[in-house]
């Protein structure tokens, strides 16, 4: 039992060390500016991000404490060991945009900002913001 623990430890410990989580502040805050939590809007839909104690550099720039934003739409979060996938689930703004114009489909969604390094990789702590739910009129 000792020993499946210690070994246990030991394996967490090294996958710790096998990825190298950009640090983040402690204070920093990822969230919305809009739409708001349960907002009906039309298309094409704007979607605004905003960040706290942080800054936003496009991805491949190395710069401490800074990242480029990841909007997740209709999914849960990803593995925060790993880049953030790239597919329609999964926006990438390696350009350090802080905002887009995107088309949905009538209905339901949720977003949710998930912030990612110059690997695409979520801090450590991750700065992910709440998950809103909006809905796209017609
Ligand atoms: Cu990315």
């Amino acid at each position: 039992m000792m020993k499946t623990t210690i070994l246990l430890l030991s394996i967490m410990c090294f996958s710790h060390l096998a990825i190298a989580r950009s640090a983040a502040p402690e204070n920093a805050e990822l969230y919305f500016i809009s739409p708001t939590d349960g907002e009906t809007v039309q298309n094409p839909v704007t979607i605004r991000f905003g960040l706290r104690n942080m800054g936003v550099a496009p991805a491949g720039t190395d710069i401490e404490n800074t990242g480029h934003h990841h909007l997740l739409i209709d999914t849960d979060l990803p593995d925060l060991d790993k880049p953030v996938p790239s597919d329609k689930n999964h926006m990438h703004f390696g350009k350090g945009q802080t905002e887009t114009s995107i088309h949905l489909e009538p209905g339901k969604h949720t977003l949710q900002l998930l912030l990612g390094d110059h690997t695409h990789i979520p801090h450590r702590p991750p700065l992910i913001s709440g998950k809103i739910t909006i809905t796209v009129k017609q």
